[in-house]
């Protein structure tokens, strides 16, 4: 996923001479565009798609609309493959915390055949992140070292969690004192981007009316901004949907991590279905039972005795955090069975060989040390000020900590730092959305899940969906987060009717997919559901990029 400078810039050379050829037929402004598109920044994004890019001031704080302090939002549009366009859709992928352009890029050319390849793609980083105005607290690498070192052990003694939640009033306070918090803490919440997407959708001089698509965290933003301009919806699909209720009012995201373990269960369950060919554990011949205690034996001891592997400490929250990314998609589940394989039944140089390699791996797709930090602060920075209850003592915060641990052995440790955080954060989002997501939006949105997803479980989209009136509902019966990882000519066909007619899937459709561990590629299944013959180009193009959601 990571590009050095030295790639992008090499990168950079063969495409913007190929774009600066197609910019001026492409730069036509829709009438009433207040954009200037025009090529991107060279070697900002590795892609073969003919990118426009444009920049919107919008005012840093909404309720002084015309104050001179001016934010600019960096937009990258994909213009749609059929021209000329019906309009643009918004999209984002999540965290909070997580830039939205570059894995706008990543995804276009799956996102427009999903969405029958006749609308402009747009994305812009969300307040807080990427090229937004990047919330931060420090830079200093000791006060870095020392937030890791909390951060990575959530769970692993009786002593971890009352540290933790020192470290959240700690941290908070770092940031108040030496952070750009004081400037823009309150202007990175969720209510304010969805007024940046309604700035957008103005700015495109289109028909006035938004289309969004968003993920995970994305969904949050898509059914706040839905919530808060009921009579701007044209077209918005949610998929792997958040509890937006939790999200604001609760003192963690409680029911976000309520079928963690039992996907992290199914991992093994469908191992067993699937077989040794397919499945390395499954060679062990045991139960799936079997095989998880085993997985649960590794995991307890390494959080007694973390394992030295080379350059890195394997802990238990590393190991978890691991395990938990991996549930996201299901076509990593063969390799994940190999690492398993060795992990708990190798032997122990093999292990230390392979955990040197894992942690290198996530090293260079930035998950790891100060990059994760990094996301931390951004996914405080926005969390934190959009949440709005506050914890006074530690007897209180370890309750939350307790009941989050009773919600997901797996995941409970690792997310009792965001509410260690929250509780105690400086600042709070101003002009919040105070409403409870009961509205009927002019057009209705569609609400997707898988029927297992160890991140945003099905529950969460019935919930959301019960509250938008007339809302649609699309349900892949496939493991992983948000349909987009679960391919199948059926969801295929749905999204593709709701973007081109705004034509609901019928109720109670639950869309049928393959089987975890079985060849399941977006490429196949559009040239199934399309009838197209050659699939070359398809394979080439539309892929699922991985770890991006
Ligand atoms: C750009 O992306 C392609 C396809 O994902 C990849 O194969 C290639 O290595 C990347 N180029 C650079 C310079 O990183
Ligand atoms: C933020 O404001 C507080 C006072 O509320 C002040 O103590 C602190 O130094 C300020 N932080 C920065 C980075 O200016
Ligand atoms: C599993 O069973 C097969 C067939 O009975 C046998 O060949 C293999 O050695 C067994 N594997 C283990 C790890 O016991
Ligand atoms: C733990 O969860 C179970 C059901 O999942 C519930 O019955 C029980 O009350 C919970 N215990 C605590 C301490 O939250
Ligand atoms: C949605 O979730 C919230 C928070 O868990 C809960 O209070 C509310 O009753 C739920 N709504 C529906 C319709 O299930
Ligand atoms: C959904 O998938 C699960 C797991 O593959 C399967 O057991 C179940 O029968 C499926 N449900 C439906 C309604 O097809
Ligand atoms: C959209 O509706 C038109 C007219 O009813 C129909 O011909 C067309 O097949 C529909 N397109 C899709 C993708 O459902
Ligand atoms: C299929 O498409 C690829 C890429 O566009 C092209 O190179 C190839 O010649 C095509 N194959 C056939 C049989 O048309
Ligand atoms: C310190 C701490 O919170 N430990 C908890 C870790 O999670 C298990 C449940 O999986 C609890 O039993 C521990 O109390």
């Amino acid at each position: 996923m990571s590009l050095s400078t030295s790639q992008r810039r090499h990168f950079a050379m063969f495409f913007h001479r190929a774009l600066a050829c197609l910019a001026v037929a492409d730069l036509a402004q829709a009438a009433g565009s207040k954009i200037h598109w025009g090529p991107c920044d060279p070697g900002e994004f590795n892609t073969t798609l003919s990118l426009q890019c444009g920049t919107l001031r919008v005012p840093l704080d909404y309720s002084h609309p015309d104050s001179s302090s001016k934010i600019g939002l960096k937009v990258v549009k994909i213009p749609a493959a059929v021209q000329p366009s019906r309009g643009g859709i918004q999209l984002n992928f999540g965290g909070p915390g997580f830039p939205s352009r570059q894995t706008a890029v990543s995804f276009g050319p799956l996102l427009q055949k999903l969405s029958g390849d006749v609308y402009d793609l747009l994305a812009f980083d969300p307040r807080g992140t990427g090229t937004t105005i990047p919330f931060i607290c420090t830079d200093d690498p000791f006060t870095i070292g020392q937030m890791l070192d909390e951060m990575g052990s959530g769970n692993a003694s009786d002593t971890a969690i009352g540290r933790l939640w020192a470290r959240g009033e700690v941290d908070a306070n770092i940031c108040k004192l030496h952070g750009n918090g004081n400037d823009t803490g309150e202007f990175i919440g969720t209510a304010s981007v969805a007024r940046d997407i309604i700035s957008l959708a103005d700015a495109l001089g289109e028909d006035g009316m938004l289309r969004y698509w968003g993920f995970s965290y994305g969904t949050t933003l898509g059914a706040t901004v839905a919530a808060m301009f009921p009579e701007r919806v044209d077209k918005l699909v949610i998929d792997g949907v958040q509890n937006p209720h939790d999200y604001y009012h609760a003192d963690a995201d409680f029911e976000e991590w309520t079928d963690s373990d039992k996907v992290f269960s199914y991992f093994f369950t469908s191992c067993i279905e699937a077989g040794p060919g397919k499945c390395a554990i499954a060679a062990q011949n045991k139960t799936a039972a079997e095989l998880e205690q085993d997985a649960w034996g590794f995991i307890d001891a390494v959080r007694a005795a973390p394992i030295p592997a080379g350059n890195y400490l394997a802990d238990e929250n590393g190991i978890k955090s691991f395990i938990l990314q991996e549930l996201k998609d299901t076509h990593g589940w063969s390799t994940l069975s190999q690492i398993l394989a060795v992990l708990v039944y190798g032997s122990d140089a093999r292990r230390r060989q392979l955990l040197e390699a894992v942690y290198a791996a996530e090293e260079a797709a930035n998950a790891l040390g100060v990059h994760s930090i990094d996301s931390a602060q951004r996914l405080w920075g926005i969390h934190c000020s959009d949440r709005v209850p506050r914890i006074d003592s530690f007897d209180e915060a370890a309750a939350v900590f307790a009941k989050l641990n009773n919600i997901s052995r797996l995941v409970g440790g690792l997310v009792a730092y965001i509410t260690a955080h929250c509780a105690q954060w400086p600042w709070h989002a101003s002009n919040p959305y105070t409403g409870d997501f009961r509205v009927k939006t002019k057009n209705p949105i569609l609400v997707a899940s898988n029927s297992r997803d160890a991140h945003t479980p099905l529950r969460s989209a019935l919930n959301v969906s019960a509250g938008f009136e007339g809302s649609g509902f699309l349900q892949v019966n496939g493991t992983g987060h948000a349909t987009i990882s679960a391919p199948s000519v059926c969801g295929f066909r749905a999204l593709v009717t709701y973007w081109i007619n705004g034509t609901l899937p019928s109720p109670g459709l639950v869309c049928e997919t393959a089987q975890p561990f079985d060849d399941n590629e977006w490429a196949d299944v559009i040239a199934e559901a399309t009838g197209s013959r050659n699939t070359t180009s398809l394979k080439e193009r539309v892929v699922y990029p991985r770890r991006l959601l």
